[in-house]
C-alpha cells in the first residue's frame, strides 16, 4: 500500500456485509461474472484488508432453505472463522427482498399470511444475529413499495409497517436482545416507489411508534443521492435527533439506478463532508461499506475495493483534521463567530418578544457585507486536491 498512515484499527469499526465483497456482479442485463465466496472465506478477506467487523442478512449466512442441522453447522463454522480472524458482527438484518414471496412487499404485503411470514423471517434473522452478538438490527424495506398505487392506499402501508416495526421491538425486549432498530430508506429500485424513500421520511415514523427510543436510522449515501438530496444533511438532522444507529457508506452519481460504488469514488467532496460531520461530532457507531466491486474484478479486484473504501475514508479523515487545523479556515471561521452568536439563540418570553419587535436592524449592512464563503471553499478544494 502506498502510505502507511492509513492504516486501519479496530477503533475506526469499519464493516461491510457479507453481501458486498460476496457480490457476484449479477445486474438485470448480465449474469454473475465471480464465483460465490463463501461467509468464512469473506471473513478472511475482511481480516486481510484490515476491517473490523461483518455483516449479514439471514439468508447470506444461511440458505433459506437450510434444515436445523444445516443452520447450526453454518454457524459454528462462520463463529470459528470471525473468531480466528478477530471479526466482531455488530449489525444484522433480514432479506426481505429476493425469494418471490415477497414480490409485492413484506411487512406491508396485501396478503397477510405474507406480512406474518416477514414478521416470523425478521424475528428469526433477529435470533441469530443475537447468537453473535450484535446489537444493531438493520431494516431495509427494499420491496415495501409499488408500481400502482391501484394495489393498496399508500396509508394503509405505513400503518403496516409501523405494526410491524412495533411488534418486532415488543420481541427484542421480550427476548432481552437490547437491539436498536435503524431503518434504511431508499427512494426506489427494486420497486417503482418505495414507501419511505428517504431518511427524514424514517424520522417522522419513528416518533410515532411504540417504542421510538429503540429506533433510528441507517442513511446509505447512494439512497439519499439518488434521490438527489444532501447525505450530510440527512445525517446531521439524523444525528442531532439522537438517532444515528448505524451509516452505509458508499458512492452514487444522482439521479441513476442503485450503483453501490466504492465509499468516495463518485462524489469525493461530499464523502468529504460527510467523514467530516462524523468525526467531528465524534460519531461512536460501526462505518458500513455497503457497496461492491465493479463486474471487472476479480478477487483481488474486490480485496482492491474494500481497501479502497477504508483507505478513502482515512484520507478524508484526515483531510478534515487539516481542514480544522488549518490557520487560514480558522481565521474565516472565527469570522462568522463574530456574528452567529451562541447556540440557537432566539427562546421566545413576552420580554424578548416585545423587544424583538421593537428592534431595529441594519439590513442593508448585513446584506452588503461579503461572507467569503469562495473563499472557504477553495481553500476546501485546494485541501482535498493536495495542493494545500
Ligand atoms: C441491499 C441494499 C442495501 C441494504 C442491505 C440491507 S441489502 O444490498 O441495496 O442498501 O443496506 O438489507
Ligand atoms: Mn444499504
Ligand atoms: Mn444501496
Amino acid at each position: 500500500m502506498a502510505n502507511d498512515n492509513f492504516t486501519p484499527g479496530p477503533e475506526h469499526k469499519f464493516t461491510f456485509g457479507l453481501w458486498t465483497v460476496g457480490n457476484r456482479g449479477r445486474d438485470p442485463f448480465g449474469d454473475a461474472v465471480r464465483p460465490t465466496l463463501r461467509p468464512v472465506e469473506a471473513v478472511q478477506m475482511l481480516a486481510e484488508v484490515g476491517a473490523y467487523g461483518v455483516n449479514f442478512h439471514d439468508n447470506d449466512l444461511v440458505p433459506i432453505d437450510a434444515t436445523a442441522h444445516e443452520r447450526d453447522r453454518i454457524v459454528s463454522q462462520f463463529r470459528q472463522a470471525c473468531e480466528q480472524h478477530g471479526i466482531v458482527v455488530p449489525m444484522a438484518t433480514v432479506n426481505l427482498f429476493y425469494d418471490a414471496v415477497f414480490r409485492d412487499g413484506a411487512f406491508t404485503a396485501n396478503d397477510k399470511s405474507v406480512r406474518a411470514y416477514a414478521l416470523q423471517k425478521t424475528m428469526r434473522a433477529m435470533d441469530l444475529g443475537a447468537e453473535f452478538g450484535a446489537k444493531i438490527f438493520v431494516l431495509w424495506g427494499g420491496r415495501e413499495g409499488a408500481e400502482t398505487d391501484a394495489c393498496r392506499r399508500p396509508d394503509e402501508a405505513v400503518k403496516r409497517l409501523r405494526e410491524a416495526i412495533n411488534y418486532l421491538c415488543e420481541y427484542s425486549l421480550d427476548q432481552k436482545y437490547d437491539y436498536k432498530f435503524a431503518l434504511e430508506a431508499k427512494p426506489n429500485e427494486p420497486r417503482a416507489d418505495i414507501y419511505m424513500p428517504t431518511t427524514g421520511a424514517y424520522l417522522g415514523l419513528i416518533a410515532t411508534l411504540d417504542h421510538p427510543e429503540m429506533v433510528g436510522v441507517n442513511p446509505e449515501v447512494a439512497h439519499e443521492h439518488m434521490a438527489g438530496l444532501n447525505m450530510t444533511h440527512a445525517v446531521a438532522q439524523a444525528w442531532e435527533a439522537g438517532k444515528l444507529f448505524h451509516i452505509d457508506l458508499n458512492d452514487q452519481v444522482p439521479g441513476r439506478y442503485d450503483q453501490d460504488l466504492r465509499f468516495g469514488s463518485a462524489n469525493p467532496k461530499a464523502a468529504f463532508w460527510l467523514v467530516k460531520f462524523l468525526e467531528d461530532v465524534g460519531y461512536a457507531g460501526p462505518r458500513a461499506f455497503d457497496a461492491h466491486a465493479y463486474r471487472t474484478e476479480d478477487y483481488e479486484g474486490v480485496k482492491e475495493f474494500a481497501r479502497g473504501c477504508i483507505r478513502t475514508y482515512l484520507i478524508l479523515k484526515e483531510k478534515g483534521a487539516q481542514w480544522n487545523a488549518d490557520p487560514e479556515i480558522k481565521a474565516l471561521l472565527a469570522e462568522i463567530a463574530k456574528t452567529s452568536g451562541d447556540g440557537s439563540g432566539a427562546k421566545f418570553s413576552r420580554q424578548s418578544a416585545t423587544e424583538l419587535l421593537s428592534s431595529d436592524f441594519d439590513r442593508a449592512g448585513s446584506a452588503a457585507r461579503g461572507l467569503k464563503y469562495e473563499r472557504l471553499d477553495q481553500l476546501t478544494i485546494d485541501i482535498l486536491l493536495g495542493a494545500r
